[in-house]
């Protein structure tokens, strides 16, 4: 095993996470161990560091780094590498970087359910016995898909007896957590790993100030959004154009999608971050592959799968781009 993390000399240690569940659960298991390290997460959606990331870290100055839970390209990665040695703890498939430290055993041939959590890698690397900040990480990740990994299961239910919950306790523990990303609050989620790390219990996080709160308020902005007024657009198409300041188009799409399972639902979001878009696509989508091969072609972010697309672009492409976007559902 490699030690280097546990005898590091270092003034002014960052912590970089990702901002959801696992992302701030791996960093409060890196914290347990190296409790003064400064914790930023880039701007929420952005797998990368941008101008005002850069700016904060500019001025932070770190001698050391440490990544967790993202997979960030090699252009931030150079950016980082040049204040000091750089160290990655993460679970997602990607190109192995030339850093410090790139601990990431799904990289390495070991299987995604051995590893279904970057907290889960953090948490072996520290040899730390699976604890609640492991599992957190997993929740969030996995959510109800963890009951199909039996490795995982068997370590969880040990822990929900101990804890005398079930798994539904621990999936809204993970829902309470991603309130903060949903709701944009950067700020919270850069304090809370220094909060989280000290808690043993999943009674303790939903105890934790504001998160109830948090999770009224986004299923009451999902509700309003999927049932507001919703466009047919083409043929099979629907569309609705949302105005929330809040990250939970993904949501609102699936939500407005199952309830109209025969049509295509787009649906966009231009108020929750200034200057962009978020547009979703859900339903029998034929051509979703070459719907994000053409949106990234043409510079966007773009990602998904057979059934969902998400997407994000300026402001000022939107009309353009939807137009577009039915076009190519009808062809
Ligand atoms: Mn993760």
């Amino acid at each position: 095993m490699d030690n280097s993390l546990n005898d590091l000399k270092y003034e002014k240690g960052l912590l970089i996470h990702h901002w959801d569940t696992d992302g701030m659960s791996s960093a409060a298991l890196i914290l347990k161990k190296l409790s003064d390290l400064e914790t930023l997460t880039p701007s929420i959606g952005n797998y990368y560091l941008n101008e005002g990331d850069r700016d904060r870290i500019n001025e932070i100055d770190p001698d050391i780094i440490i990544v967790a839970d993202m997979a960030l390209p090699e252009e931030s990665i150079g950016f980082l590498n040049q204040f000091s040695d750089v160290f990655i703890f993460d679970h997602h498939l990607q190109e192995k970087h030339d850093v410090k430290l790139h601990h990431n055993p799904v990289i390495y041939g070991k299987s995604p359910k051995r590893y279904p959590s970057a907290s889960w890698v953090v948490g072996e690397y520290f040899n730390h016995e699976p604890n609640l900040l492991t599992v957190l990480g997993a929740f969030g990740d996995r959510e109800d898909k963890l009951k199909e990994n039996g490795y995982a299961i068997e370590v969880i239910e040990q822990l929900m007896d101990r804890w005398d919950v079930d798994f539904e306790d621990l999936l809204r523990c993970a829902e309470y957590l991603d309130s903060l990303y949903k709701l944009g609050n950067r700020f919270e989620i850069e304090q809370m790993p220094h909060q989280l790390k000290d808690l043993e219990s999943p009674g303790e996080v939903l105890n934790i100030e504001g998160l109830k709160e948090n999770v009224e308020k986004l299923k009451s902005a999902v509700e309003k959004e999927a049932h507001g007024n919703i466009e047919e657009i083409g043929k099979n198409v629907l569309f609705k154009e949302m105005e929330s300041p809040f990250n939970i188009i993904s949501t609102v799409t699936r939500k407005i999608a199952w309830s109209r399972e025969d049509k295509i639902v787009i649906v966009s979001n231009c108020k929750f971050k200034e200057g962009e878009c978020q547009v979703y696509i859900r339903g029998p989508i034929p051509n979703s592959e070459e719907i994000i091969d053409k949106a990234k072609e043409e510079g966007y972010s773009a990602g998904g799968k057979e059934d969902v697309v998400g997407m994000v672009i300026p402001t000022s492409d939107k009309d353009e781009f939807l137009k577009d976007i039915v076009k190519q559902l009808e062809e």
